[in-house]
């Protein structure tokens, strides 16, 4: 299908295709367990951006096993379409993290879909083989459609599982279509995940598990390429509540380390962290993984 409305055509179907799979989401979970709303909705559930077109939707909540389960949509017609979806488990589990995020506009679409390790599948093989080995087949599945999407700050690599879909694509209706069928595949596996998930009780490992989703919130609250869009919508103050009280929130409480103590080669001589996104800069021009999930890339920065 060649979408003969074009790329402005796939871009409006595009918007309201995020909306329709956070209501398609939202209802596949509570065929499962019952979601509360989360505390954070109060505060964000009617943001209003200083733009008139652009429409804001922020949605979360929580459940038995999962600590937070959060959406934003951004849509502002024939222009920007944006989705954040993420799912973060209560630290007694060591579940992956749903991370679903997707920036679109009339000249192209960048995604990231995967269900983030919580911990560095690079070195940590027992995490790799409990999760991503029954899941390699996704790989296959998409890969042809939703092709690598090239460099990328190296710095993500350490949050991103073997079946990571890292794609850049023209925004035609047949590519949302098949990125709407990949979401969909994705967030299932990730509520079988948690179906199937059993309740940690060494204290050491929840401990644990705490810390690792705490270094990625503070990794994602700190180094969000959303962050300049979300700041033009809404103005500096409310963005960065928006990301370390709504997207990110848990970064202030679940654990007390500074962004400098995960990352240290972020910081500056005045002890300030540095905004560059990346230190080590782009690389990874191809999918970095082999078929079974083995780590293969080599870091070509430079
Ligand atoms: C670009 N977004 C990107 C890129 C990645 C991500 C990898 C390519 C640029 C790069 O290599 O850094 C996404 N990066 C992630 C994710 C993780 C990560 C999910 O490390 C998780 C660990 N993107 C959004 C939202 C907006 C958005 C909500 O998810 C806007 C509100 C925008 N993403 C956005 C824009 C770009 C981008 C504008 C291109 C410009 C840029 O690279 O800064």
């Amino acid at each position: 299908m060649s979408g003969g409305a074009g790329a402005g055509g796939g871009v409006l179907g595009a918007g309201s295709s995020y909306q329709r799979f956070v209501h398609s989401a939202l209802e596949q979970t509570r065929l499962r367990i019952a979601l509360t709303p989360h505390p954070s909705q109060d505060k964000f559930k009617f943001i209003k951006p200083n733009d008139d077109s652009t429409v804001l939707n922020a949605l979360s909540f929580s459940a038995p096993k999962i600590r937070l389960l959060r959406s934003l949509t951004v849509e502002k017609k024939n222009s920007v379409q944006v989705l954040d979806f993420a799912a973060f488990s209560e630290p007694e589990y060591d579940l992956p993290i749903f991370c679903a995020n997707a920036f679109t506009t009339p000249a192209q679409s960048i995604v990231v879909l995967d269900l983030n390790p919580l911990y560095d599948i690079t070195v940590d093989n027992d995490y790799k083989d409990k999760y991503y080995r029954n899941l390699m087949p996704l790989v296959q599945k998409y890969s042809e459609l939703l092709p690598w999407g090239g460099k990328i700050t190296s710095e993500s690599l350490r949050f991103f599982s073997p079946i990571v879909i890292w794609t850049i694509f023209e925004p035609t209706e047949n590519n949302h279509h098949v990125l709407y069928s990949a979401l969909t595949d994705y967030y299932k596996v990730w509520l079988e995940l948690t179906d199937q998930a059993i309740e940690e009780n060494d204290r050491a490992k929840i401990v644990r598990n705490g810390e690792a989703q705490h270094r990625y919130l503070t990794w994602r609250n700190e180094k969000d390429p959303g962050y300049p869009l979300l700041k033009k919508l809404i103005g500096e103050s409310q963005a960065k509540d928006l990301v370390s009280e709504f997207l990110f929130e848990g970064v202030n409480s679940l654990g007390s380390k500074s962004f400098l103590n995960y990352f240290p080669e972020y910081a500056l001589d005045d002890g300030e962290v540095n905004k560059k996104r990346s230190m080590v800069g782009k690389s990874f021009e191809v999918r970095p993984w082999d078929a079974t999930g083995q780590f293969i890339g080599s870091n070509d920065a430079g």
